[in-house]
């Protein structure tokens, strides 16, 4: 595996600590709802970290911390929305799976984020070409139909949307073989969109193969981007239903095999720091909701301009 810079590996094991730190604080009661972690996906969203611009949008899933830190770098405002303490993204109303910041969405709700990402991507298309929506959804979404229909617009209206899957094999606890029929590419096919699979762990031959797609894809051509990756941890919490003796291929693992000494610096510091950020976090008041900071202040259109669900700017009949 190639060498990672020393920020790139930084973020990768910041994005691990912080989920391990949210099992740890789960366990001692300190977590309301549920929450669920990336770990194992790390290197997914720092792959496409720089692929991505600020005028991009993002839409999140259920399972979307590592979405998050990526785009961010923000522990601290995730943890505190997490914990509903002061400094929180959404005033501690959103939790782990319903935060906004910017031009990043992230929802619980299965399959709901693709078609307001079709949305989008139609809305840059008409006002800030270049500019692309990125959607991330799991293979157990696949299952979901609103998926298709808002596939089958983006290949129509050739819109600027990258979906990116992240195949871990397994929804819940249904194995994926158990639950899909076909393929995730002959999905795509079905719509003519472009797929490719991705199976590499290595996040700079990821970055090269993925760059120029992803770039053609803001000129207007839907991109299905499938990574075979594996959710080390459980679903949630505690119902992990695989037996514990599966081996399962880890960018870490196998990184620290060839690159001992950078991991072993890098992962202490990233530990350090999350603890310290969970004590002050936790010390915080309570988050107070405000609900006019929540307003959605990007995207709104003003009263009187045309609607931007149809590519003629006309709402449909
Ligand atoms: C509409 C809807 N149905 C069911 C659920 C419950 N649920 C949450 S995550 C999940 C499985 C998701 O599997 P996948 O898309 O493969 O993502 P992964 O959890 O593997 O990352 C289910 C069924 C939900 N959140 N939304
Ligand atoms: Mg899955």
């Amino acid at each position: 595996m190639n060498r990672l810079a020393d920020e790139d590996l930084a973020l990768l094991l910041l994005i691990r600590s912080f989920e391990r730190k949210l099992l740890a604080l789960f366990e001692r009661g300190e977590l309301n709802g549920t929450t669920h972690t990336c770990l194992g996906q790390e290197y997914v969203p720092v792959s496409l970290r720089p692929l991505l611009r600020d005028s991009d949008w993002v839409f999140s899933n259920h399972r979307g911390h590592g979405h998050y830190l990526a785009r961010f770098e923000d522990p601290e405002g995730l943890l505190a929305e997490i914990l509903g303490r002061k400094g929180a993204v959404c005033d501690g109303v959103g939790g782990s799976q319903h935060l906004r910041r910017d031009r990043y969405l992230s929802t619980g709700v299965q399959g709901q984020s693709l078609p307001v990402a079709t949305g989008v991507a139609l809305h840059l298309k008409r006002r800030e070409p270049g500019a692309l929506a990125c959607v991330y959804i799991g293979d157990g979404t696949w299952g979901e139909g609103a998926v298709y229909e808002a596939l089958n617009m983006a290949q129509l209206w050739r819109l600027p949307l990258l979906v990116v899957v992240e195949h871990n094999g397994i929804a819940q606890s249904t194995p994926t073989e158990l639950q899909m029929a076909g393929t995730i590419a002959g999905r795509a096919a079905a719509f003519g969109i472009e797929h490719t699979r991705v199976t590499s762990l290595d996040i700079y031959d990821i970055r090269r193969y993925l760059a120029p797609l992803v770039e053609r894809a803001r000129g207007g051509a839907p991109l299905v981007v499938e990574f075979a990756t594996h959710r080390l941890g459980p679903h949630s919490k505690g119902d992990d239903t695989r037996p514990p003796d599966v081996v399962r291929p880890d960018w870490y693992a196998a990184y620290q095999a060839e690159h001992p000494e950078q991991p072993a610096r890098l992962e202490a510091a990233a530990r350090a720091r999350v603890d310290v950020i969970a004590e002050e976090v936790a010390a915080r008041p309570p988050a107070v909701w405000n609900p006019a900071a929540q307003s959605l202040a990007v995207g709104t259109p003003a009263v009187g301009t045309p609607a931007v669900g149809t590519p003629a700017g006309r709402t449909p009949a």
